[in-house]
């Protein structure tokens, strides 16, 4: 670890400032939306995908109880390979005081993940113990995937497609928010129990009004980049970062200690890797200018990749937690 000097941790922001307008909801959640509650009364369960690196902040049942409640619900935990696993006590207590009992964490980089065995057991047994309303005679089991955009939803349907049936890709997946556009037809993954699983897309909900839960979403790719601006991404992850006494930044990056101002860590980034552009001065003489942009996406690329440590954002939020985090 480098030297993270006292009076350096000293200087560092407590508040978080963001005056930026974030039009979070892209016009095919709505339909998507609409699509998944008139899907409600034809399924058996409801299977909850997110990222375990935000346990708690920005989940989909937050703004959507019209979906929940009146079906068994799991909450499956993804990325788990992503996360400081010595949280993982104080998310699944959390979360059982808020009413959710059924926490599964997954790893789909560890094809011999626990979690993922557990999922199909789990979800009939929840069923089977369920009234199942206008479906008692259906034989089959259907079960509706849902989250917010880029959590694991589409990779884990296949999966668990490939882990019982053998069988290859049922449904697209990548690495941008938003690539499962409308609510897709049953995918088959399991022939006995005979069970259905639908993928949706990604919803976020229409209005975000804890600036925190969506920055922290964000940065775990939940939004695409241009939604919140990498900037601005940039800027939040070093609050946080420095916030959190997390210098591992600061040797990845070859600084000599942590610094709270992100205009010097970007230009750091772009010397030091030799990015510039050229801009045209009002006088038509063209100024050499670090790039920013390409420093804001590289920074933000190595939290993505664990290459600062492995974290979860919702630290302030657990119980156990001493930071508080307060944005002006
Ligand atoms: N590190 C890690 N990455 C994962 C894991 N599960 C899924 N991913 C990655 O997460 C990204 C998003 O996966 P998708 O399955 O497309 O996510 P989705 O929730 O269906 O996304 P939308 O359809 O856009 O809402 C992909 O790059 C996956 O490879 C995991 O357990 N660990
Ligand atoms: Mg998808």
């Amino acid at each position: 670890m480098s030297n993270t000097g006292g009076i350096v941790v000293a200087n560092m922001r407590k508040k978080f400032v963001y005056d930026g307008v974030v039009r979070w909801f892209p016009g095919h959640m709505t339909k998507g939306l609409k699509q998944m509650q008139q899907r409600l009364k034809n399924i058996d369960c409801i299977l909850e995908v997110h990222d375990a690196r935000v346990p708690i902040s920005g989940r989909y049942a937050d703004f959507s109880r019209t979906l929940l409640g009146l079906k068994p619900h799991i909450l499956v935990l993804s990325k788990k390979d992503l996360i400081d696993t010595k949280y993982s006590d104080s998310i699944v207590s959390k979360l059982k005081r808020e009413g959710l009992s059924n926490v599964i964490f997954t790893n789909l980089k560890d094809q011999k993940c626990k979690g993922m065995k557990k999922i199909l057991p789990l979800a009939t047994n929840l069923i089977s113990s369920s009234s199942r309303y206008n479906r008692i005679e259906q034989e089959s089991y259907s079960i509706m995937v849902i989250g917010v955009p880029n959590v694991g939803k589409s990779s884990l349907i296949n999966r668990l497609r490939s882990n019982y049936l053998r069988l290859g890709k049922g449904t697209p997946v990548g690495d941008t928010a938003g690539i499962t556009r409308s609510v897709l037809t049953h995918i088959k993954i399991s022939e006995d129990p005979l069970v259905y699983l639908i993928d949706t897309p990604g919803i976020l909900a229409p209005s975000i009004k804890d600036i925190h839960a969506g920055m922290k979403l964000a940065l775990v790719g939940c939004l695409q980049d241009h939604v919140i601006g990498s900037h601005a991404l940039a800027n939040y992850l070093l609050f946080w970062l420095n916030k959190n006494s997390r210098f591992d930044y600061v040797e990845k990056l070859g600084m000599l200690e942590p610094n709270d101002d992100i205009m010097y860590v970007l230009t750091f980034i772009a010397a030091k890797l030799k990015k510039v552009r050229k801009v045209k001065g009002y006088d038509g003489r063209l100024d050499v200018k670090p790039d920013f942009h390409f420093a804001a996406d590289y920074f933000v690329s190595l939290f993505r990749k664990g290459e600062f440590g492995s974290y979860c954002l919702d630290l302030d939020l657990l119980e156990t937690s001493q930071c508080n985090l307060d944005i002006a």
